[in-house]
C-alpha cells in the first residue's frame, strides 16, 4: 500500500515539475536540423532544445539558431566525436531529465521523445534505452552483441545496445564518463548499469535514418569494441597486463584509411 501510494507520488511530482533537454549532437546534418528542433520543441516538458555543433561545414548552425535552439560547439572538435558532444550536452543542460537523440531520424515524431523520457518522470526508470522496430544495424549485430554476450551476459538482452536515443535524469551522467567517439553508448549503458542505475528499453517503433557504407563501419566497429573491452579489462573480466599490450598494439597499426566524416 504503502509502496503504491509512494510511487502514485512520485508519478505526479515527476509529471508536474520535471522539465527536459533536448541535446542532438549533430555535424553536417543541414537537411535534418529544422524539422528535429521543432519537432523537439512540441514534446511536452521540453524547456531547452541543444545541437552539440561537431564543426559544420554547412548551416546546421545557423538554421538550429532561426528555429530557437541553443547552439553549443563542441568542445573538442575531433571526428568522430558524437560522445565528447554528449558529454558537453549533458554538462551543459539544465533540464531534470536530458534526452540525448540522433539529428537524422526521418520520422522523429514528439511522442517519440515523450516515450523516451515517459518512464523516468513515472518513476520506472533512471535511465531510459530506446530500441526500435527494424533490423538491428551491422554493428550492433555483429561486434556489440557477441562482445556483451561474453563479457556483460546481463546486457545481452537489449535489442540496441548502441542507439544513440537515450534519456536519463541528468545527475545520472554525471556518475560516468563518456568516451569521445562510437564507443560513447555502449560505454554508458555497461557503466550506469554497473553503477546500479535503474534502466529499462523502450520500444519507439520505427526508426528511418540513414545507412553507413560497409567501408565506414570499420571504424565505429573498432571503436565499440575498444569501448567493450575496456571496460571488461577494467572490472576484470580479461587479463589486464596481456590486454593492453595487445590492444595498444592493434590500435598503432596505420590502414591508410581516408576515415569518414
Ligand atoms: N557533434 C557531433 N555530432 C556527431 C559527430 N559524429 C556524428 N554525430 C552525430 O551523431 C548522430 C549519430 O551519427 P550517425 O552518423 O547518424 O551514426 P549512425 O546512425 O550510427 O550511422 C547524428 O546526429 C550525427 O550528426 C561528431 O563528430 N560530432
Ligand atoms: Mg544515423
Amino acid at each position: 500500500m504503502f509502496r503504491l501510494l509512494s510511487r502514485l507520488v512520485l508519478w505526479f511530482v515527476g509529471l508536474g515539475f520535471m522539465d527536459v533537454s533536448v541535446v542532438f549532437p549533430s555535424k553536417n546534418r543541414e537537411k535534418y536540423v529544422r524539422k528535429a528542433v521543432r519537432t523537439a520543441f512540441k514534446a511536452r516538458h521540453v524547456r531547452e532544445v541543444i545541437i552539440v555543433d561537431g564543426g559544420s561545414s554547412d548551416n546546421t548552425v545557423d538554421v538550429a539558431l532561426k528555429e530557437g535552439a541553443r547552439v553549443i560547439i563542441q568542445s573538442n572538435l575531433v571526428y568522430p566525436g558524437k560522445g565528447v558532444a554528449m558529454r558537453d550536452g549533458a554538462y551543459l543542460s539544465s533540464g531534470d531529465i536530458v534526452v540525448f537523440v540522433d539529428i537524422d531520424i526521418a520520422n522523429l515524431t514528439p511522442q517519440f521523445i515523450e516515450k523516451l523520457y515517459t518512464p523516468i518522470m513515472r518513476g520506472d526508470a533512471e535511465f531510459v534505452k530506446g530500441c526500435f522496430g527494424r533490423a538491428a544495424g551491422r554493428v550492433t549485430e555483429l561486434v556489440a552483441k557477441p562482445l556483451l554476450r561474453m563479457f556483460y551476459p546481463e546486457l545481452a538482452r537489449f535489442k540496441q545496445p548502441l542507439s544513440g536515443e537515450i534519456a536519463g535524469l541528468r545527475r545520472v551522467f554525471y556518475q560516468v564518463e563518456f568516451e569521445d567517439g562510437w564507443g560513447v553508448d555502449v560505454g554508458l549503458l555497461i557503466d550506469l548499469y554497473r553503477k546500479g542505475v535503474k534502466i529499462v528499453e523502450e520500444d519507439l517503433g520505427f526508426k528511418e535514418h540513414e545507412m553507413k557504407p560497409l567501408h565506414a563501419l570499420t571504424d565505429m566497429a573498432y571503436q565499440v569494441a575498444e569501448a567493450i573491452l575496456k571496460r571488461a579489462i577494467r572490472d576484470m573480466k580479461i587479463d589486464e597486463v596481456w590486454a593492453k599490450k595487445y590492444i595498444s598494439t592493434i590500435n598503432e597499426i596505420d590502414l591508410g584509411g581516408a576515415g569518414y566524416a
